[in-house]
């Protein structure tokens, strides 16, 4: 299945709201925020890794070293976490994606690669180069590219084209760099709709889609969905994923789950077995998810405070997406649900229908047939049969 721990929430995760204070205290924090106290969390990063026998992780690169007074500083720092990191993998453990962190310091205020200041951009550009580099010693098999605070609050101060011009051009300086040092991991994208900036560019999978094949970047990214990014955009996670792969664009899966009963994105961790169905059916019509994989970009609750708890939220999200796995392939075996979406096109299954389908048919030809066969005959779309056999596979 490809599990992988979200290094931010599992061990960067605090408990704290806009109302209140971190009400998780893990007994091997202490309090600060030392390059010797980075070491201690990814020692217990790697404990817990070795206790669930989960093979993958995910990091940001602020996550899992303290960010110095310069570039340079920042650098040597992630540069000694890392490499106590390349010795805890040891051989079986390795990255499934970096990323850059571009959103919390108040530098990227106005976005990263699209920032109004080409300060920003190049800082940005620098903090990119070094992440990738990083994930390509760790040996990370891609590089996650979610657009932190790219994106606008207003269109009254905000040159839209221009920004998105700047960040085609940062990506493509990436894929570059990418090639340069011999990275072959897959870049993804992962598209959100807005928060923290009230629209955020990678809208959604559609969203993200138009804008590589506008900048001619189709072939060197693929899409990360992550299921509450999907819900935000008023899109089921399941519509995202189809998005991806119909588009050859489905590379990894951030696996949570908003509460449809509030508006953000709760990162909670994905509990419900019907969503985890449908999240397999199209992993598996994808032909796998390799070399992307599920991360569980998701938190503890608030009130959530035991270390145990960390636990039994990993092994729930593991075993919730296993019976999804089964459902899925309990449905496939069945084949009634297959049969009813075949039954419904079978009209083109005919020396007409191939014509359309291969875009031979022009208007007279069906013209003709229209007014030969006269009113057609609509059958039943079956939605309630549909229904009921996906839910007696749960
Ligand atoms: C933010 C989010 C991020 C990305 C990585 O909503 O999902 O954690 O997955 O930057
Ligand atoms: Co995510």
């Amino acid at each position: 299945m490809r599990f992988s721990i979200a290094f931010w929430h599992t061990f960067r995760g605090t408990g704290g709201d806009p109302f209140g204070a971190p009400t998780k205290l893990w007994p091997w924090e202490d309090g600060t925020d030392s390059l010797a106290m980075a070491k201690r969390r990814m020692r217990a990063n790697f404990e817990f890794l070795d206790k669930l026998g989960v093979e993958l992780w995910c990091f940001h690169d602020r996550d899992i070293a303290p960010e110095g007074k310069t570039i340079a500083e920042s650098n040597a720092n992630l540069d000694e976490v890392v490499a106590l990191a390349k010795e805890l993998q040891g051989t079986k453990i390795h990255p499934l994606w970096g990323t850059a962190q571009l959103f919390m310091h108040p530098r990227f205020m106005h976005g990263a690669a699209t920032s109004s200041e080409l300060a920003v951009y190049a800082y940005s550009a620098a903090q990119v180069k070094k992440a990738i580099e990083v994930t390509h010693y760790l040996g990370g098999e891609n590089y996650v590219f979610w657009g932190g605070r790219e994106g606008y609050q207003t269109l009254l101060n905000t040159d839209m084209e221009r920004e998105l011009n700047h960040l085609a051009t940062f990506l493509h300086a990436a894929v570059g760099h990418k090639k340069k040092i011999g990275f072959n991991g897959t870049l993804l994208i992962e598209p959100k709709p807005q928060e923290p900036t009230k629209h955020q560019y990678d809208w959604d999978a559609a969203t993200a889609a138009n804008f590589l094949r506008k900048y001619g970047l189709i072939d060197e990214f693929k899409l990360n969905i992550e299921c509450n990014h999907a819900t935000l955009s008023g899109h089921s996670c399941h519509h995202e994923l189809e998005t991806a792969r119909i588009n050859g664009l489905l590379g990894n899966v951030d696996a949570n789950s908003g509460d449809p009963q509030i508006g953000w994105d709760t990162d909670q961790f994905l509990m419900d077995i019907s969503e985890a169905t449908l999240v397999m059916l199209s992993i598996i019509k994808n032909g796998g998810i390799a070399p992307g994989g599920f991360n569980f970009d998701a938190k503890l609750r608030r009130e959530s405070t035991d270390v145990e708890d960390l636990f039994i939220a990993h092994i729930a999200g593991m075993d919730t997406l296993a019976r999804g796995l089964r459902n899925a392939a309990k449905l496939i075996e069945d084949g009634s649900l297959t049969e009813l979406i075949r039954k419904r096109y079978q009209s083109f299954d005919t020396e007409l229908g191939a014509l359309v389908e291969a875009g031979k048919a022009d208007f007279e030809t069906l013209e003709k047939k229209a007014m030969e066969w006269g009113e057609p005959k609509v059958p039943s779309a079956k939605q309630e049969l549909a229904e009921m056999i996906f839910q007696s596979a749960l």
